[in-house]
């Protein structure tokens, strides 16, 4: 075996937390000899970077059972591991319990008094904007990294077109008109802020700061965390919804930005095990609202002809994404 390639287990095994036994298996059931994976093992003994790989190998170590902690902590929670439903809960309550503490919600009520709740269909945004040009989302069931290669897939469709498209009630995940596409489609969508209006929990200044997603049964938005708090609120049709916790990092998978290799894989709810994170589930309904926390994973599938609206302008900063880039993460 060539010598990188056994500095490259090494290197593995030492990021793994390996101890000298166990790189010396490693070593050995790759093929290497007793005697040259001794050699190299104990060589490992005065080589700085071998050093730095089992300190940093060490402080994640440290903050894997900082997460299982989390995990404890949360199961032994009055209720379990649960998606509480909050009925219009009142703000101080809900930045308290759910915002601050990093906690999800089901938020029942809180758009009980939006036109859009029953002015709200295809022949309705045919009325007020099927004539502009909207950006959608396109040709996703092509590629497999749809949502990583988010901008390769967008294109500028007549409104009036899509929403025919969707009039035939197909089942699909090629086309769909998502928050990625807000700064496109703000001017042509503005007459729908009429049929909305403020929401309790969030910042009373950005009553018209919201992004539209409009797809057909079907779409799947695959397993990611968003850099920011938000909610998403249902106005047409249903949306499953799956979370999972930050601390369950370990087994998310995560090995490009904010995506999870899990892809749209149906993870069960329930606690999870050693492979699988524990998974919150739940359907929001139209006038049904979901927080996300800022962190918690998601996947997020369409059960009918949806609309929705999502939002991220809640009465706290929410800045998490303006340092994201100098951690120099995934
Ligand atoms: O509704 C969807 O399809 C996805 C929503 C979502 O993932 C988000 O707002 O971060």
């Amino acid at each position: 075996m060539p010598q990188s390639d056994k500095r490259a287990l090494l290197a593995e095994g030492l990021a793994a937390g390996d101890d000298d036994a166990a790189l010396h298996a490693r070593l050995v059931a790759a093929g290497v000899s007793a005697a040259a994976a001794k050699y190299e093992v104990d060589r490992l003994a005065k080589d700085p970077m071998a050093a730095e790989l089992r300190a940093q190998a060490a402080r994640m170590a440290k903050q894997r059972w900082l997460f299982a902690n989390q995990q404890r902590l949360a199961f032994e929670a009055e209720g379990g591991f649960a998606l509480d439903t909050l009925a219009a809960p009142d703000a101080d309550h809900f930045y308290r319990h759910y915002y601050e503490a990093n906690r999800p919600a089901k938020l029942v009520g809180l758009i009980d008094h939006w036109p859009a709740l029953t002015r709200w269909s295809l022949d309705h945004f045919a009325a007020v904007a099927g004539d502009a040009v909207v950006e959608a989302q396109v040709e996703r069931e092509r590629d497999p990294d749809y949502e990583l290669a988010k901008d390769d897939h967008r294109r500028l469709v007549r409104f009036a077109e899509l929403i025919d498209w969707l009039r035939q009630d197909e089942p699909s995940n090629d086309i769909y008109l998502t928050a990625y596409n807000s700064g496109t489609n703000a001017a042509a969508l503005a007459p729908l802020w009429g049929d909305m209006a403020p929401i309790d929990l969030l910042d009373p200044a950005r009553t018209s700061d919201g992004f539209f997603w409009l797809g057909p049964r079907g779409t799947l938005t695959p397993w990611h965390h968003d850099l920011t708090n938000n909610l998403l609120v249902q106005v047409i049709g249903r949306k499953r919804v799956r979370m999972a916790p930050p601390w369950a990092f370990d087994r998310m998978k995560n090995s490009r930005h904010c995506f999870s290799d899990w892809g749209n894989a149906a993870l069960p709810a329930g606690p999870g095990d050693a492979a699988t994170p524990p998974v919150l589930e739940t359907i929001i309904a139209p006038g049904e609202a979901i927080f996300l926390p800022v962190g918690w994973w998601h996947q997020v599938e369409a059960l009918d002809l949806s609309a929705s609206m999502s939002f991220t302008s809640f009465r706290r900063p929410n800045v998490h994404v303006e340092d994201y880039a100098s951690y120099g993460a995934l």
